[in-house]
């Protein structure tokens, strides 16, 4: 019987493959929720690959799909869906222009793992929503994750071995991760804002600096932790507590309100 105490808590940060998809032209018709200028699509193919370099450097195999013209949104492949070790949950986004983006990813989740489930209407569930920790699964209510959805997720990952809390997505962000990210099994980084609201009692937790809100979405890669590049403060804060930072532009996806951990699906595929 798979325990979720097996594996050291590892499965949250240890990984073998990340899914990344190709900027699409279209991105510059992406979602935002204030307009402060499109990005610059000839920047963003260059953020990529710097990005795709940074998680080879980390260790895994980057496995890049083709860019999806008719959903401008599509490179965030972070909300599409949720792997765990052995079992993939394709998620159903609650922005209306993403939700066909589910059908984009599913062929190549089916191939490689052997169960798949859906998050199923009327629920929705987008990826940045949620926080894998050392002990359980974090889901924040957001505008775009309702109710239905974290208890459909729920249902499915309890008999996997996993434990689901509901927390609470402010409403001024767009995702729950948009302002905190995994650092360790139960170290948590993450702005000040959110922690006040007390979703992570029990963790050890690691502010960002005041004035860098934005660093607070990273990524934590087997050994590394990637971060979007411009907050010095930060990742001197991170590296003198001993972790390897990789820190990337991602001031083009930021215009989206794209942080670093929606460019990647991490798996753990060992
Ligand atoms: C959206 O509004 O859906 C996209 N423009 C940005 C999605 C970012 N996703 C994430 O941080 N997980």
């Amino acid at each position: 019987m798979r325990s979720l105490r097996l594996e050291s808590m590892g499965y949250s940060y240890q990984f073998t493959h990340a899914i990344v998809r190709q900027p699409a032209k279209s991105i510059i018709k992406g979602l935002r929720a204030v307009d402060i200028g499109s990005p610059d699509y000839a920047q963003m193919i260059f953020d990529h690959e710097d990005y795709k370099e940074a998680l080879t450097f980390a260790g895994v195999e980057v496995i890049s799909l083709a860019p999806l013209d008719k959903f401008p949104d599509g490179q965030f492949v972070e909300d599409t869906a949720l792997c765990l070790p052995k079992a993939a949950i394709l998620m159903r986004p609650g922005a209306p222009s993403r939700l066909g983006e589910i059908n984009e990813i599913a062929p190549k989740l089916r191939k490689l793992f052997k169960e798949v489930f859906e998050i199923e209407n009327p629920g929705h569930v987008e990826g940045g929503d949620i926080l894998v920790t050392g002990k359980e699964i974090l889901v924040g209510r957001s505008a775009r994750t309702n109710a239905s959805g974290i208890s459909q997720l729920s249902e499915i990952v309890t008999p996997l071995g996993h434990v689901v809390r509901e927390v609470f997505t402010p409403p001024e962000i767009l995702h729950f991760k948009t302002e905190c990210s995994l650092l360790g099994p139960n170290e948590i980084l993450s702005t000040e804002r959110l922690q006040s609201l007390g979703c992570f009692d029990g963790y050890q937790v690691i502010n960002v600096a005041d004035g860098e809100e934005a660093a607070a979405n990273a990524i934590r890669v087997n050994d590394y932790v990637i971060m979007p590049a411009g907050f010095p403060k930060t990742k001197a804060i991170l590296e003198n507590l001993g972790y390897k930072v990789k820190a990337i532009n991602n001031n083009e996806c930021a215009k989206l309100d794209g942080g670093v951990s929606c460019l990647s699906l991490r798996l753990n595929l060992m």
